[in-house]
């Protein structure tokens, strides 16, 4: 029996992950519940899940949380920002952490994680994008073990785990693909007066609204070059991105001898997360395959570079440094917020990473 913390538990993330631990009660337990503001859906997690430890970030959210606690018999023990990160993560029992709470606001989840030398399933991408290199360096120092949930490269992850070191030696290059967004196919004056409901509205992904934003403005293509250069080791220049309009295929690594492995599944989160849960042991979690004559076809092109470019600024800070890569994380969470907030338009997503670069 492992006993997980779930961070960001009323998140996409959270609740893709609660609900295979849900049927798997015999091999995990959810042990601690991390959210910010959504009390009412935590309320119904405690009563369901009975978590040893939740913590709820947001003070307000918090006391009306003990409010309905108190019309019910439990034994959870309520955390808050007073009590820490580490009072909850240095808990012995837990031996799992799932991180997926959105943003900056990870990273220190992540960084305590390591220091108390837990299995890491790493959905939050942003934590790499800031600190890869010190992510990197407090890992080689401890026991704990760092697993890619983000579909792309637990694909990869997956796809390198079958092959030999003298495969791994032969590698041409890596294909992160992606979707394309809701605007893939959209023209330029549409592009420019995109509303956050058209933009949250993701043809193959049910996420957050961050990522979805992310997806739309290609973004979130840029967060995973970083994220992948910092999980895996090939140079740079050897990840390309590819669009993948039906969602199907998840990562490509593209051998010298001109052959290729894809890996691919129904676009849902389950799958990569239940392969980095159960692992190092087979994944049990059980799913439909693609009806690969019903797909019919799958089809691939180029991101329009030029109406985003996200690749170009991925490549941008790699080259300038951390101090780049922390500025474009920063600037995009503000921008995407000022976004959602309809405070800017979506074209000033870039704009306002741009001038913050
Ligand atoms: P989401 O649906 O917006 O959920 C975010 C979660 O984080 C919520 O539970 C939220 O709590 C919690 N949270 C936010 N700020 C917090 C804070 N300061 N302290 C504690 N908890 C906080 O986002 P998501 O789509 O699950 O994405 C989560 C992460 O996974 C992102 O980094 C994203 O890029 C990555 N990811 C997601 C997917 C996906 O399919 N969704 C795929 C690949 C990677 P409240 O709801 O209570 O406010
Ligand atoms: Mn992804």
């Amino acid at each position: 029996m492992k006993n997980i913390a779930i961070l960001g538990s009323t998140g996409s993330i959270g609740l893709n992950s609660l609900s295979i631990i849900k049927n798997y009660p015999s091999h995990f337990r959810a042990y601690a519940l991390v959210s910010n503001k959504n009390y009412r859906l935590l309320f119904q997690q405690i009563i369901e899940f009975r978590p040893k430890f939740v913590y709820i970030h947001n003070p307000k959210s918090l006391n009306k949380l003990n409010k309905l606690l108190n019309t019910i018999e439990h034994n959870t023990k309520i955390l808050s920002y007073n009590d820490g990160i580490d009072s909850i993560i240095s808990k012995k029992n837990i031996d799992i952490v799932i991180a997926g709470i959105v943003g900056s606001a990870g990273l220190r989840w992540v960084i305590s994680s390591i220091k108390y030398n837990k299995k890491i399933l790493l959905a939050n991408k942003e934590t790499l994008v800031m600190a890869g290199p010190f992510i990197n360096m407090l890992l080689k120092k401890s026991k704990a073990k760092l697993l890619p949930v983000d579909s792309e490269h637990n694909s990869i992850f997956q796809l390198t785990n079958k092959l030999n070191s003298q495969q791994i030696k032969n590698i041409n290059d890596v294909l992160l693909t992606g979707s394309g967004g809701p605007f893939r196919k959209k023209s330029l004056s549409y592009i420019k007066l995109a509303t956050p409901t058209q933009a949250v509205n993701h043809p193959i992904w049910k996420m957050g609204a961050k990522i979805s934003v992310d997806s739309a403005t290609l973004m979130n293509k840029c967060l995973e070059l970083i994220e992948a250069h910092n999980i895996f080791n090939f140079p740079f220049e050897k990840y390309k991105v590819l669009i993948q309009p039906e969602g199907v295929i998840h990562g490509i690594v593209n051998m010298k001898d001109g052959s290729s492995f894809a890996h691919m599944y129904n676009a849902d989160m389950k799958i990569p997360i239940s392969n980095v849960l159960f692992y190092p042991n087979y994944n049990s979690y059980m799913s439909s395959n693609i009806n690969f004559s019903k797909l019919k076809q799958i089809n691939f092109e180029e991101p329009r570079h030029n109406i985003f470019p996200s690749i170009k600024l991925a490549h941008e800070v790699l080259k300038q440094g951390m101090s780049a890569q922390i500025a474009l994380n920063a600037s995009n969470e503000i921008a995407v917020a000022s976004f959602l907030d309809k405070k800017i338009k979506f074209l000033d997503i870039f704009k306002f990473i741009q001038s913050s670069l």
